[in-house]
């Protein structure tokens, strides 16, 4: 006779949920999203093992490079997988190739499409979602949710007719792996968001979370000419979908926000947002965060800073051929990079704001240049000729000059050998001479070296080189500014600027980001823990975050220009004084301050970011089984209402660094505590005071005052010996 099994038994094990993520961009780079996901894996995986499974569309041209085929490990799994595949739909699973290799699950949705409009039907009648015929984005969400739904629906079953099907025994030997585990549903975007809705309707026993990473209605509110800020709490949500023709979608991602046990988003500023613009005030805010990796020497990032420059170097030779007349060792390379959002992005501002630096470097008859690279993708026809011949041109010098130094070289040798000096009158000889000039003649050009490294599909209406025509940046010898307009993303097979992103964020000396609409911004954080310091907006959700974890975080590199409560003339002004007391630092200070700035990177990273990510999830536990969890902490303790103040452990140990002793630790403040002032900027004059107690402190103390006799200090330090220190001067 079969034993009389307690009920609790049954109940799911909350204690060792498994973990689904589902976003569009898994194994499929679109965006931001793909960095998350991808960043996150290995903190995730850390955490749960091979309980752990990314859920995503399965595109036939990046999958195979990204995913390697594996049997699916567990029978609800397979059983689950079959009976999708039996019924026609094509999947893949297997390993993402990512640190971490997390186990990933890839629907074909095309494969699911013969479906469509008895799923679209469906969705109207049980959510009241309406998708019209030809939006082909929707329909692809739409399929995919359905297959997604199906699939969780399948593999829930599947699990409780598993756990009910085992011999009696075996609910009693070993109570843990007879119950369920919880399953968690995360959620990413809009686009992902029609299986949360289904799950709720068809009420499967899935603890779900949704992210937004933006608002639809957001970002098509800001790019157009609307002072957003100001009126969020009064838009017409539905007339405003409406007019723009995206109601529909709109009707998807406040469905799933509404739906979902809990809500988040990626930062404070578009909590309010979505607050606002999709009725529901969210439960949380789960940051950003990166795989930061760091190099075993603290200093190796400015060894690849350097290195990387030098690259740069070689490609503004050549772009600027002909026009070359400005010394390298004092140029500054600042960018800004992104989707091309003209007014979200702030290019709009970023390109006002150089021409202003432009006139205040000229008045102050500055030796300084700034090149400013602007990378946004754009409609072209492939490089123009005037940018290849540039660095062709550059490099049948180099060529020349190389043949050339290789041939006198010879000739001093011999000579030296016949016990002669060489006569440096005939060094180079007449056929030397004559190549040499040939190739110093084909640099000239009539023309300015170009704005655009490309043909543009319709260069008269781009609203970059609009922006740039306006304000007259047209690479001028005399401009102390000059603009590259890149309207393509950077890959290192390029032929004009031959780096990937990483490499050439790397050699830059800034980032610039003043963006509008900005729900995080992955661009200065990654500028950040490369450290390169950066310059972004408090309408940003980094630059936001940013200000509430430091103290002040210009000491750090990283500058926030207000658009919030300035007008957009202020604003403009205020890049603008920044970017030029930028140029005003000497190469001192800004190794210095690049040393700063990728000290922020451990604030940045995934390990503790990710702690975030581990509330949410516990608190969607709670919501769907309050008494199992209530039950859970009167036997272990703890206590988790909100997110952002849980107490729970975060059961990741960061790896020990044998470097860290020599650095702050930053990883472990917690989210309410800030980042100080660095030692080296004493916070009031008593501690001035102090720290001039030490023989040398005073010097890199003074490194912060803008007075400074420079003359002085290097005498100081030649003194002191620090001969290199001072020629960094
Ligand atoms: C290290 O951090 P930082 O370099 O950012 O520290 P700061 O306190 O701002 O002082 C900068 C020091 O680094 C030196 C520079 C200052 O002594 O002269 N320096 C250099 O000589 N050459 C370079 O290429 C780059 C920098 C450390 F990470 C912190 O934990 C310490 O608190 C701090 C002071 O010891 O130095
Ligand atoms: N990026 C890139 N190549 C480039 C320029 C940018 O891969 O040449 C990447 C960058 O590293 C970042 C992403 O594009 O990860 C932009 O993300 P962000 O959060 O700034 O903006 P989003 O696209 O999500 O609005
Ligand atoms: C790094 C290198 C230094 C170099 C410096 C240039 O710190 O380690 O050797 O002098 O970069 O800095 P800059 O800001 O002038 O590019």
């Amino acid at each position: 006779m079969a034993p009389n099994v307690d009920t609790s038994v049954a109940d799911p094990d909350i204690t060792r949920p498994l973990l689904f993520e589902i976003a569009w961009e898994v194994a499929n780079k679109v965006g931001g999203i793909y960095t998350v996901i991808k960043s996150k894996a290995p903190v995730t995986c850390a955490e749960y093992g091979d309980r752990y499974c990314l859920i995503g569309p399965l595109s036939y041209k990046t999958a195979p490079l990204e995913v390697e085929e594996i049997a699916p490990p567990s029978p609800a799994l397979r059983m689950a997988i079959d009976n999708m595949r039996s019924a026609g739909i094509k999947i893949l699973f297997g390993r993402w190739l990512v640190e971490g290799s997390p186990y990933v699950l890839l629907l074909d949705v095309g494969s699911g499409f013969g479906r469509m409009n008895e799923w679209k039907a469906d969705l109207w009648n049980v959510a009241g979602v309406p998708s019209p015929p030809d939006d082909h984005e929707t329909n692809q969400a739409i399929v995919f949710g359905y297959l997604v739904s199906w699939f969780l629906g399948e593999f829930v079953a599947l699990q409780d007719r598993n756990v009910q099907s085992r011999p009696a025994s075996d609910l009693i030997d070993d109570a843990v792996s007879a119950r369920r585990p919880v399953v968690i549903a995360h959620f990413h975007e809009w686009l992902a968001g029609v299986a949360l809705v289904l799950l709720r309707k068809r009420d499967i026993n899935v603890c779900t979370v949704f992210t937004t990473h933006a608002t639809l209605l957001g970002r098509y509110l800001c790019a157009g000419d609307v002072d957003f800020y100001n009126n969020l709490k009064f838009f017409d949500v539905d007339a405003e979908a409406g007019k723009r023709g995206i109601y529909h979608r709109y009707c998807i991602e406040r469905a799933a926000a509404h739906c979902a046990d809990v809500f988040t988003t990626v930062s404070h500023i578009t909590a309010y947002e979505a607050e606002w613009l999709l009725k529901r005030k969210p439960d949380g805010v789960l940051p950003n965060g990166l795989n930061v990796v760091k190099f075993s020497a603290i200093h190796e990032f400015q060894n690849r800073h350097a290195t990387s420059k030098e690259k740069i170097h070689e490609f503004v030779r050549g772009h600027f051929y002909g026009h070359y007349n400005f010394n390298l060792d004092n140029t500054l390379y600042f960018f800004t990079a992104g989707r091309y959002e003209f007014r979200n992005k702030g290019v709009d501002m970023f390109i006002e704001s150089l021409a202003r630096l432009n006139a205040r470097l000229k008045a102050i008859n500055s030796d300084v240049t700034v090149v400013a690279f602007i990378i946004m993708p754009a409609q072209t026809h492939s490089f123009t000729v005037e940018a290849l011949k540039g660095q062709a041109v550059m490099k049948q010098l180099r060529e020349t000059v190389s043949e050339i130094q290789h041939a006198i070289g010879k000739r001093i040798f011999e000579s030296a050998a016949k016990g002669d000096l060489p006569d440096p009158k005939t060094i180079l000889d007449e056929e030397e001479l004559v190549l040499l000039k040939r190739r110093i003649f084909a640099l000239r050009r009539d023309t300015l070296p170009p704005i655009v490294t490309h043909n543009m599909a319709d260069d008269a209406a781009d609203p970059i080189l609009n922006h740039i025509r306006q304000v007259q940046l047209f690479n001028f010898a005399s401009d102390r500014v000059k603009v590259i307009f890149h309207p393509e993303f950077l890959n290192s097979n390029n032929p004009l600027l031959g780096m990937d992103y990483e490499e050439f964020v790397r050699g830059c000396h800034l980032g610039v980001f003043p963006s509008y609409y900005e729900p995080w911004g992955y661009t200065p954080a990654e500028c950040t823990v490369m450290g390169v310091p950066s310059i972004t907006t408090n309408l940003s959700g980094f630059g936001c975050f940013m200000s509430e974890m430091i103290s002040v975080p210009s000491d750090y590199g990283i500058y926030i220009v207000d658009r919030r409560l300035k007008s957009v003339e202020e604003s403009v002004n205020q890049l603008a004084d920044d970017m030029f007391e930028f140029c005003k630092k000497s190469r001192r200070q800004r190794i210095n301050q690049r040393n700063r700035t990728e000290r922020l990177s451990d604030v940045l990273d995934w390990k503790r970011m990710g702690q975030e990510y581990v509330k949410a999830r516990w608190v969607a536990i709670r919501r769907k089984y309050p008494a199992l969890v209530e039950k859970h902490e009167e036997e272990f303790g703890g206590d988790s209402d909100e997110i952002g103040h849980s107490d729970m452990q975060y059961g990741y140990e960061s790896d020990a660094n044998p470097l860290s002793a020599q650095r702050e630790d930053l990883s472990s403040l917690r989210f309410h505590q800030k980042v100080p002032r660095p030692p080296s900027v004493p916070g009031s004059p008593r501690l001035r005071e102090e720290v001039e107690d030490d023989a040398t402190a005073h010097l890199f103390a003074a490194e912060e005052d803008k007075d400074v006799n420079v003359a002085v200090l290097m005498s100081e330090l030649k003194a002191l010996g620090l001969r290199g220190a001072a020629d960094n001067y």
